[in-house]
């Protein structure tokens, strides 16, 4: 099961079931305003591209054939800063990361919009990105994927495999171990990279759009190159805490300014 939770709800009763099960859901994660303007901001962004289409690599079998995957999110959004650096977002971090580092970066971010006709994703653990790491693997990554619109059973909820993140790699779900994260507009799912997931699929008119946001060990290298990404311009104006955990760093860069 997935147990849900208040925003408000102490953080280490969240992190405690997070551990347990591989998953939470928080309710009222996003402010009412804070919703509407990352809609707002990446609506046009979203309008701009194709289905089908997926700017952080276009493998079909995987991401599925009616979505669209964004990345560079910082630099299409400036409260894309705020959403990542939120205190229980960093209290995960801390919880589950920095055990094992001095910090934590942002591996990727990306909105994920589910489309009319899109396909159950595959089952996966976002962490086999990181497929050399010794197992038993520990938590090297932390998720989030906030809803930006409701997330429901006909549209795409992500389905999620309670307690997988402690499975052998080769057990396989049955249909009753699996749990879909149905959850209204400003909810969250948070989840371990080790936990069986997918998006689910979408039955409905409507676009399900999520967006995600993965925390890292800050000694993996991260999916997305931040940098390239969102562009210099962005990344020298941002928040120092925002700088940080998309990694920019002073040096460097200007060779190619
Ligand atoms: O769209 C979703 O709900 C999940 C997508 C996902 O897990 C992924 O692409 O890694
Ligand atoms: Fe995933």
């Amino acid at each position: 099961m997935l147990t849900e939770f208040q925003r408000e709800a102490p953080a280490r009763e969240i992190m405690a079931a997070l551990e347990e099960d591989g998953g939470v859901i928080v309710h009222d994660f996003l402010e009412p305003t804070q919703v509407d303007e990352l809609e707002r901001d990446f609506k046009p962004h979203l309008d701009a591209v194709d289905w089908g289409h997926s700017d952080g690599g276009d493998s079909e079998a995987f991401f599925g054939r009616q979505t669209k995957r964004l990345h560079g999110l910082l630099a299409r959004s400036p409260r894309f800063g705020d959403f990542v650096t939120q205190p229980l977002l960093m209290a995960m971090c801390e919880h589950f990361l920095k055990p094992r580092c001095r910090d934590f970066r942002l591996s990727t971010g990306e909105l994920m919009a589910l489309g009319k006709g899109q396909e159950p994703q595959m089952f996966h653990r976002d962490a086999d990105s990181w497929m050399y790491f010794p197992e038993p693997r520990p938590e090297i990554l932390v998720s989030v994927n906030a809803a930006l619109t409701d997330f429901t059973e006909e549209n795409g909820a992500t389905r999620v495999v309670p307690g997988s993140h402690r499975w052998p790699r080769d057990r396989k779900p049955a249909q009753e171990e699996v749990v879909s994260a149905v959850m209204p507009r400003r909810s969250a799912l948070l989840y371990s990279g080790n936990v069986l997931h997918g998006g689910g699929a979408n039955r409905t008119d409507e676009i399900r759009i999520g967006l995600y946001a993965g925390f890292l060990l800050s000694w993996l290298r991260p999916i997305e190159n931040h940098l390239v990404t969102n562009g210099i311009e962005t990344l020298k104006t941002a928040a120092p805490r925002v700088q940080r955990l998309l990694d920019y760093s002073e040096t460097g860069w200007e060779v190619i300014a």
